[in-house]
This record gives C-alpha cells, structure tokens and sequence, in this order.
C-alpha cells in the first residue's frame, strides 16, 4: 500500500512530507493506522543528528496512537479494530529481562529496531523509486501508516480519545513512571524536577499523585511557571537568577537536599547539579534525559559516597503491554491530567513547525493528527 509520511532524508534537514511504500504485515507483525502522533524532544535529538543511533532515511515518531488494520500470520493477542499504542520498549513476556522484576527494557528485538529494522532484519517503508526507509524505535508514527511487532503495542479501550492518549506512548507514561516505577516515591517526600517540558511536567504530575510534599521546579524558561504549578510544582527556580552556587540554593530551599531528583533536560551539567542537590545520606537522582553522542556525565565519587545514588530510566520503567492500558484508564477516570499540555494540534504538513515551537519553548506537546 501507499501512505503518507514524514520523512527524516538526513541528519539536521527538515522532515520531508510524502507518499511512501509500505509493506503488509508478515509473520507476528501488524498493520496500524495512526490516529494521532505527539512530537516528544527525543525525535528532535534523532533528527538533529545528535543520536549515535540515528539512520536516514527513517521516519521518526514513537508517541502514536492508532487502530489494527490488519494482522501478520501468528498474531494472537490483538484483532482487526483494536486501539493500540506502540511501544519503543515492547514487552514480550518471555526474554530474560522481562522475566526480570528489576527492569522493564525488553530486549527481545532491541538489536534490530536500534538499526531500523523490523526484527525479520527487514524494511517495510520504501520511497516511491525503491530506496528503502528505515523504521525509528520499532515505531515510526510520523506516518499515517505503520507496521509494528505485536510484541510492540499495547491494546488500550476503545472510547479514549486518541488525540490524548498518543502522549501515554512516550511523555506521560515516562515522567510519571520515573517517580511511581523507578524512585518509588514515598508520601510526604521533596522532590526536584529539572526541565518543565514534555516529560518534566508529567514527573511533576507523577510526584504530585504520590503525595510528595515539597515539588521544585527548575527551568531557564519562566513561560513554564503556570502550567508546572497547575500539575502540582509548590516552588519554581531559574537558574539564571540564582545568585551564587545553585546546588546550595536547591538544597537550602529543600531543607537539606531532595529525597528524589529528576533531570529532564538532557545536558550533562543539569545532571550533575541534579545528583548534587539530592539529600546526602539516601538523596536518589533520576536521570530521563537524553544526551548527546559524545557527552559524559561527571561528579566526585564522594558525592556518591556520601550516599546519593545515580540511576537511570526509560519508559518510566514502564513494561508497557501492561502499564500502558493501566495509564489509559487513569487518564479516562481523570485520576491524571493530560489535555492542557497538548498545547498545539498540527497537521502532518506542518510538522516541522512543531520543532520550531519545541525549540522556541512554546509548545509542551504539540500533536499531528491525521
Ligand atoms: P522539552 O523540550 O519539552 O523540555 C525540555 C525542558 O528543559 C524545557 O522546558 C527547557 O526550557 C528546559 N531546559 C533546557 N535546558 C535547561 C537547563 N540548562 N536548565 C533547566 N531547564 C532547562 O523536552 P521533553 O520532551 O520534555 O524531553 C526532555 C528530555 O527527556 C529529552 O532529553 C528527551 O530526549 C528525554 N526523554 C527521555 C525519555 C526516557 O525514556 N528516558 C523519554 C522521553 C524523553
Ligand atoms: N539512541 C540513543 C539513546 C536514546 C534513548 O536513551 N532512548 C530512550 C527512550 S527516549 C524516548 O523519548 C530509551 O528507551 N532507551 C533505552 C534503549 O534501549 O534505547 C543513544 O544514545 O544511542
Ligand atoms: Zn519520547
Ligand atoms: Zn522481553
């Protein structure tokens, strides 16, 4: 079949929209109509060329959300009308990770879909004179589109909106994971949120739904102020008026340090500053960002030895075949917040003006619906 996409043709250019082949779905694979597909900072970072991973020409995209069009032989969990949304990190129940209660990265099909492949080792997308087109964290959304590994998608309720719940494909599920899966944030704790974006927000929404007491947020941009405290921020901090050392102030300001700190901005100073301000003795920093190719995270080892700990996570530790159903619900029964941080609806023609309302810090997601 036909359909149509945006198209990463290299490195730093920006998304070329057009129509494109696409293969059927073979065995264990499945055809999916996208609905609605959400720009997260990572396919930014992809298309800018700074990920040590990025291929071109890819289609980019991996916070979609859409309906089966059609089943690869062997396919048993999923029908022809399901709602689903892809997984970046699928959840096959079987490999020895998911086996494993302490991680969610699957890793039945990473060495494939870190190349751009199908696990067959195969492409479905080509252009229309042949050359093929690689797939991007096993999801490829920014087409209208997609064939996804069974193993890869989760089937969610069919009356929630889909223009909404793409967010739960990457940003909502990763920032409020990363506080309920990978801190495990206790009642009553102070936390410490840098980067107010996408993902920052949802780790401030994350902290607010496990009773943290103390919920600071750290940003160059003040145009965030309003919507981090309407999803639970209770102080703000820009680091370009802190006067002196900002570790100080973050730890003066949390009577000591924060029990939990969280850096969602992707800059190796940030991070640092993150692991710094946590509390000696038990303070836990999170990192979700996303780093260039190249770039190093450094403290002193007495940081650590004092007794902070550096973790890591992706998807929010999300294991997502079965959490993701789970977020759906949460949302419907408006046990969580998403619709005012969709604050751009696009079209997929105007797709790149989403990154440039990423990069002028005026969007928190911006959606292209199709
Ligand atoms: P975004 O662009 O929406 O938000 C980034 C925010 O950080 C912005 O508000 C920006 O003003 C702020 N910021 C930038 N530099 C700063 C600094 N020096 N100090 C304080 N604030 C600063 O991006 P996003 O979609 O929220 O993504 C955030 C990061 O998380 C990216 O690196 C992305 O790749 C990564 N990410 C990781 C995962 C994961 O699973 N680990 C999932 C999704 C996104
Ligand atoms: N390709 C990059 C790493 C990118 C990365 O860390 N991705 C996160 C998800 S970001 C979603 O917005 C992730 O899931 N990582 C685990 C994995 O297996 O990729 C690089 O630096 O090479
Ligand atoms: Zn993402
Ligand atoms: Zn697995």
């Amino acid at each position: 079949m036909r359909t149509r996409a945006a198209v990463a043709v290299a490195a730093g250019k920006p998304l070329e929209i057009m129509e494109v082949n696409l293969d059927g779905p073979r065995k264990g694979e499945v055809l999916v109509e996208i609905k609605a597909t959400g720009l997260c900072h990572t396919d930014e970072f992809t298309r800018s060329g700074d990920d040590p991973e990025g291929i071109f020409p890819a289609i980019l995209g991996h916070e979609g959300a859409g309906i089966v069009i059609e089943i690869g032989e062997g396919v048993t969990s999923l029908e022809v009308g399901d709602h689903v949304i892809p997984l970046y990190t699928p959840e096959c129940r079987e490999c020895e990770y998911c086996l494993n209660p302490k991680t969610n990265l699957c890793q039945k099909i990473r060495s494939t879909q870190g190349a751009g492949l199908l696990p067959d080792g195969s492409t479905r997308f080509s252009m229309l004179d042949g050359t093929p087109i690689h797939h991007y964290m096993g999801c490829s959304t920014f087409a209208n589109h997609t064939v996804v590994p069974e193993i890869a998608l989760a089937k969610v309720r069919k009356d929630a909106p889909f223009d909404k719940i793409c967010y739960i494909g990457c940003g909502v599920t990763t920032g409020i994971g990363a506080v309920i899966n990978t801190a495990k944030v206790e009642i009553g704790s102070t936390g410490v949120v840098f980067g107010l974006g996408g993902i920052g927000l949802n780790v401030i929404q994350g902290l607010r739904l496990a009773g943290a007491d103390q919920i600071v947020g750290v940003d160059l941009n003040e145009g965030k102020v309003e919507m981090a405290t309407r999803f639970g921020m209770t102080d703000f901090v820009n680091p370009s008026k802190v006067d002196g050392d900002l570790v100080a102030h973050l730890v003066e300001l949390t009577g000591g340090g924060a029990d939990y700190t969280f850096d969602a901005t992707g800059n190796v100073s940030v991070m640092r500053t993150a692991l710094e301000c946590a509390h000696k003795g038990w303070g836990e920093s999170i990192i979700i960002g996303v780093a260039p190719a190249g770039a190093e995270i450094s403290t002193r080892p007495f940081q650590l030895v004092t007794g902070r700990s550096w973790r890591g996570t992706a998807f929010g530790g999300a294991r997502g075949r079965t959490d993701v159903p789970k977020i759906v619900d949460w949302y419907m029964d408006g046990k969580i917040e998403i619709d005012p941080m969709i604050t751009h609806k696009l079209k997929l023609e105007d797709i790149n003006h989403g990154f440039d309302l990423m990069h002028e810090g005026k969007s928190i997601r911006a959606v292209v619906e199709f």
